[in-house]
């Protein structure tokens, strides 16, 4: 992408109205712009990010062999009649009536549609295991939207719903989806750590949400400072291995580790005083098993093979897609901007112009950006009439891991500049030793 030819508008003030650094750098760097209160539109640099995201969490859930579909946003309020939960979700469900007086809602999530679907297709055991999920936005009508995309009201969640003839099958589900998602957050470039968690409208005993650590995170949280050096690494997991998977949910549960609603000051003090830790985090997913609850109240029934019509076994799976973007950016930032994980940016390189206009320059330029591109790569070069120093603090704004520097006096001795984001060292190197160490970083042969 040429950025002259880009939509990206960078504002130069910091606005006032965003309390935390992810949603001023977001407002900033051009990704996202309010709607209305917590409802954003996607700014083509915001929404380039999102994908990535969403591709990341669609590859990992799909390794597990859970499968994807995509449900409505509007939903009829009828299955929630039949759920108890209509009344019960209280102001934060959106409550729409339509032309023929019909009351519908924007769904803040998806249990019992997902639950009639299956209750229409599936009625014998031997159609389960089953684990259906969805990338879909969502409406809660928060009392205090807020920090951006962090706490919006309409924002993108993957939701995961498993199907399962026993509890202890649907309790493997549980361990699955952990893991798929301990996977997914170091795809990221975030360390979540599972806490013991409050189910709260969604109901269940058993419930894990994943919690990065931050500052200006929401959520009060207590854990053993031991769990911070556990990493899923690159771990080879069959996910119908039912040990394997418990084996991982012990590893990353069996430490103290929960949030202020389950927190326990007595087991806490259990603890060696100096790895007690209390600290704030914010959450990013939540896993649940809630055994009958759905498919009792809907009648999702299924033949057990011995003659018995049962409830099946469920839980239910969510990613915080949208929220995800302000997380990463709470973690990875300096004071000139963002500094994005190799997986998630929007452009792998920038490719920086600094006398445009000049013909060797100008040529040395387009090279590099045909080179990278060739490679499946792509770059978002800075070809505007612009000075050196506005151009390299947008590049430094909107977070891109690497920089190449193109200008005159370099190209005479045949070199260009290779700039990290994240440490801000350079070297000087030839323009094809540049598309070559980028190639390797992305893991692309040159
Ligand atoms: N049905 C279950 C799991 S599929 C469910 O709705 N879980 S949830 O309520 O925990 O939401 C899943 C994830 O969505 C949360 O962990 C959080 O990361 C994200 N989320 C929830 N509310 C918001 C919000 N208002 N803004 C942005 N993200 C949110």
């Amino acid at each position: 992408m040429r950025l002259s030819r880009y939509f990206l508008p960078v504002l130069k003030e910091t606005p006032s109205e965003a309390q935390i650094v992810s949603h001023r750098l977001m407002l900033r760097a051009g990704m996202i712009k309010q709607a209305s209160a917590g409802i954003y539109s996607w700014l083509p640099l915001g929404y380039k990010v999102l994908k990535n995201i969403e591709n990341i969490v669609h590859e990992e859930q799909q390794r597990a062999g859970h499968i994807p579909m995509l449900m409505p946003t509007l939903q009829s309020a009828d299955l929630w009649r039949e759920s108890g939960r209509y009344d019960a979700y209280g102001p934060e469900m959106l409550r729409i009536t339509d032309r023929h007086g019909r009351d519908m809602l924007y769904g803040p999530t998806n249990e019992e549609m997902i639950t009639d679907i299956f209750k229409g297709a599936v009625g014998s055991y031997k159609d389960l295991p089953l684990t259906l999920y969805h990338i879909q936005w969502k409406f809660r009508d928060e009392i205090r939207p807020r920090f951006g995309v962090m706490r919006g009201r309409e924002f993108l969640m993957k939701d995961g719903y498993n199907f399962d003839l026993t509890k202890e099958d649907a309790l493997h589900a549980y361990n699955r989806h952990l893991v798929t998602y301990l996977r997914t957050y170091e795809r990221l470039g975030l360390q979540a750590i599972p806490m013991r968690a409050d189910s709260g409208p969604i109901g269940g005993d058993d419930t894990h949400e994943f919690l990065v650590l931050a500052e200006t995170g929401e959520s009060e949280v207590f854990y053993d400072s031991e769990i911070t050096d556990l990493t899923f690494g690159e771990r080879d997991i069959d996910y119908d291995n039912v040990e394997q998977c418990a084996a991982v949910m012990e590893e990353f549960t069996a430490r103290y580790a929960r949030t202020d609603e389950t927190h326990d000051e007595a087991e806490f003090e259990k603890i060696p005083e100096a790895r007690r830790r209390s600290a704030r985090g914010i959450e990013v997913g939540q896993i649940f098993y809630f055994g009958t609850k759905y498919s009792e109240a809907l009648g999702a029934m299924v033949d057990d093979g011995k003659g018995n019509k049962v409830p099946v076994h469920m839980g239910s799976h969510g990613i915080g897609v949208s929220r995800l973007l302000g997380a990463i950016i709470e973690a990875s930032h300096d004071d000139k901007g963002i500094i994005w994980p190799e997986g998630v940016t929007p452009f792998h390189a920038g490719i920086v112009n600094l006398r445009q206009g000049d013909s060797a320059t100008d040529a040395a330029c387009e090279t590099l950006y045909a080179a990278l591109t060739n490679l499946g790569l792509e770059p978002l070069y800075d070809d505007r009439d612009e000075r050196a120093g506005g151009k390299f603090a947008t590049m430094d704004l909107i977070g891109l891991p690497w920089r190449i520097t193109v200008g005159p006096r370099g190209l005479k001795n045949g070199m260009v500049e290779l700039t990290s984001r994240r440490s801000g060292e350079s070297e000087e190197v030839s323009p094809e030793a540049a598309v070559a160490r980028i190639a390797e970083i992305y893991g692309k042969s040159a």
